[in-house]
């Protein structure tokens, strides 16, 4: 680049048009990470609690409240949801926070998508 020209103000022809320094083609956006919050199975918790986690936090009507809470049963870890990084965090601390305040072993934790 020649010493008149920067990304403000430049003398050359069109070298900067066909580079994109003066006409940006691509939005400078960028999608976000998603990260899945997944439930782990034990032996204590009740299986109601559980329902009543998914439908609380997780906004889950009760049918599928229910099939997630199952097929954690059974598979030992199901994912409950998907979101960005810091909604999956809020979401595995209000799951924490309620297993303990009804002190039941409940586990939640998160993984990049
Ligand atoms: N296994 C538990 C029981 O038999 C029920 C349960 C389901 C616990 C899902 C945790 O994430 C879980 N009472």
């Amino acid at each position: 680049m020649n010493l008149n020209s920067n990304k403000y103000s430049n003398n050359n022809s069109d070298g900067d048009f066909e580079r994109g320094l003066l006409l940006d083609t691509k939005p400078k956006t960028k999608k976000p990470s998603m990260y899945n919050v997944l439930l782990l199975n034990d032996d204590y918790t009740p299986m109601e609690f559980v329902v009543m986690v998914l439908e609380k936090i997780f906004n889950k009507q009760q049918e599928e409240a229910t099939q997630i809470m199952l097929h954690v049963h059974k598979n030992g870890v199901g994912v409950c949801g998907t979101f960005t990084f810091e909604v999956a965090e809020s979401k595995c601390k209000s799951v924490l926070d309620m297993s303990k305040k009804f002190e039941h072993p409940l586990q939640c934790t998160m993984e990049k998508n």
